[in-house]
């Protein structure tokens, strides 16, 4: 009889435990959090915080408007972020209403023609993580801000067992500069694809839009040219301190276009000219005004070599190098270099970059090239690429040209932190984390102004950069203030907020096992449990 009772009573105990946690599981109260305070990078323009959190339980669904086809891309690319450290299936489909609570809902908006590409809004409630644009690209710049408000482990690799909870409250976001770029050097060292797909999904996290690929140079030819075939064979062979070089076959470059492309990113080929061209030079007799192949070169002076201005053949070669280059580049740019010639007379120079202009334009490309090449007439809708000379700069904005902000003693990533940093050069500055960030394009150069100004870019030059560790450590964490420099406009811009911001990024470079220069400048937090893993 007391065994019985007591039978019962465990029995009670049990069931009533049971409908508690149900019923609690059922009611969960949704945990306050303050959006404010998540560190975002690049900062966005409006923020506003409403205290309570969206939960992404394993059942979520990430839906999006059934009419809008074009947004399957991006709904698989949140997916497949999110999919390996929550374990959660989230699968992607499309509906015709607002869903339900507990999901995600991507969807397209008609479009005011003065926003940008690129803008969006997160609506984030206790029921729902809406995404809008008017863009697929909106879309995805999105999805970085979604990244960045989940916690540092949702970039591990591995299932996770936590919860994913994201601040509630809206974004309103949209670039301030249209260009946002980085540049990666691969003729110095050359990196294979896989190296470029990361350094792809890195400049992606920050919301930059442009990888600048500088494709030749005296140290070795990188890109397949089919009607020159030796460009590669011989060219492509070496890289400074002569281990070996690489290049790309066309179907690799196409299929680096269209990683960058499913990111928003848009790949700028650079061929250097009529300078740094000794990888040419030494490929083909005929381009030598004294018509004898130069040898390959694996050192790292620069403005010794010259292409030979006054040959017609030089022109065949440099139609037929533009030619396929444009007809596998999806971009409007072709960018032809013309930086320390320093062996080409100014007379020939500007002969040259003026013929070399009307090329580009010839295969449905616009122009462009670093500030040098104001020298030449400038189409307007040639870009000079500002890196050393304001007087350059001012130059090509005088022929209405815009122009790219990318100043070498702030913006060059292969610029040493100080003097002791083991990899880099200093020949502009030294560039702490603090001096990369403190800039604005708008200021920089007495009369260069915004409108003069298309964008923002960072260089990697590769001279000491030889793997990608190595070039993590020079892009990270100075990247993503290029970023920011970039996205978010100069008044919402200051160093005491930002070093905060890019602290709060140490967990992310840790989980995505980025090699990334501990900086004294930014005030790191200790380690958590999560770097672990
Ligand atoms: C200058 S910047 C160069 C490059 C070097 C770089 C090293 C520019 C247009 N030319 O050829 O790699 O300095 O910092």
């Amino acid at each position: 009889m007391l065994i019985q009772t007591k039978r019962n009573l465990v029995t009670i105990l049990l069931v009533a435990t049971l409908v508690i946690t149900f019923s609690c599981e059922q009611k969960r109260e949704a945990t306050p959090m303050d959006l404010s305070q998540i560190s975002l990078i690049p900062k966005p323009v409006s923020l506003e915080a409403t205290g309570s959190s969206f939960l992404l339980g394993e059942n979520a669904v990430i839906y999006y408007k059934n009419d809008q086809e074009q947004l399957l891309q991006e709904a698989n690319y949140l997916a497949e972020m999110l999919r390996p450290a929550t374990g959660f299936a989230l699968p992607v489909q499309t509906i015709d209403k607002d869903p339900e609570a507990g999901n995600i809902y991507l969807t397209l908006t008609s479009k005011d023609s003065h926003v940008s590409n690129e803008a969006y809004k997160l609506q984030i409630t206790e029921e729902l993580l809406k995404v809008s644009a008017s863009k697929q690209s909106g879309i995805f710049r999105a999805i970085q801000t979604i990244r960045q408000l989940l916690p540092a482990s949702i970039e591990l690799s591995e299932k996770q067992e936590q919860t994913w909870e994201i601040a509630s409250g809206t974004i309103m976001d949209y670039p301030e500069y249209e260009y946002r770029g980085a540049m990666l050097d691969v003729s110095r060292h050359f990196f294979d694809v896989a190296d470029v797909k990361t350094f792809i999904d890195h400049i992606a996290a920050y919301k930059m839009n442009v990888l600048h690929l500088h494709l030749s140079d005296d140290q070795g030819w990188r890109i397949e040219i089919k009607s020159w075939p030796n460009l590669t064979e011989h060219g492509g062979q070496t890289e400074v301190g002569g281990t070996p070089g690489g290049f790309y076959t066309q179907e690799q470059y196409a299929d680096i276009v269209s990683y960058a492309k499913e990111r928003h990113i848009m790949i700028i080929p650079e061929i250097d000219m009529p300078g740094h061209t000794n990888a040419a030079l030494a490929s083909y007799a005929e381009l030598n005004c004294d018509e004898k192949a130069r040898e390959l070169y694996t050192g790292t002076e620069v403005g010794f070599s010259s292409l030979c201005t006054d040959k017609e053949i030089t022109y065949k070669f440099i139609d037929d190098v533009i030619r396929e280059l444009a007809a596998m580049t999806p971009g409007p740019y072709i960018h032809i270099g013309g930086d320390e010639s320093h062996s080409t007379e100014l007379k020939d120079y500007i002969y040259f970059i003026d013929r070399v202009q009307d090329i580009v334009y010839k295969h449905g490309k616009q122009m462009i090239g670093w500030d040098e090449v104001r020298h030449a007439k400038l189409k307007p809708t040639s870009v000079a690429q500002f890196w050393a000379d304001a007087e350059n700069a001012l130059g090509a904005i005088e022929q209405n040209a815009m122009v790219i902000m990318s100043p070498a003693k702030k913006a060059y990533l292969d610029m040493q932190y100080d003097s002791i940093t083991p990899l880099g050069l200093h020949w502009a500055a030294y560039i702490e984390v603090d001096e990369g960030y403190n800039w604005d394009p708008v200021n920089y150069v007495d009369g260069i102004k915004r409108e003069h100004i298309l964008g923002v870019e960072a260089p990697l030059w590769s001279e000491t950069v030889k793997t990608m560790d190595d070039i993590e450590y020079m892009v990270f964490p100075r990247l993503p203030g290029y970023a920011e420099i970039g996205w978010t406009s100069g008044e919402l811009r200051n160093w005491d907020d930002y070093k905060v911001r890019l602290a709060g990024q140490k967990e992310r470079f840790k989980a995505l096992k980025i090699n990334y220069y501990p900086s004294v400048k930014v005030p790191w937090a200790e380690d958590s449990v999560t770097n672990e893993n």
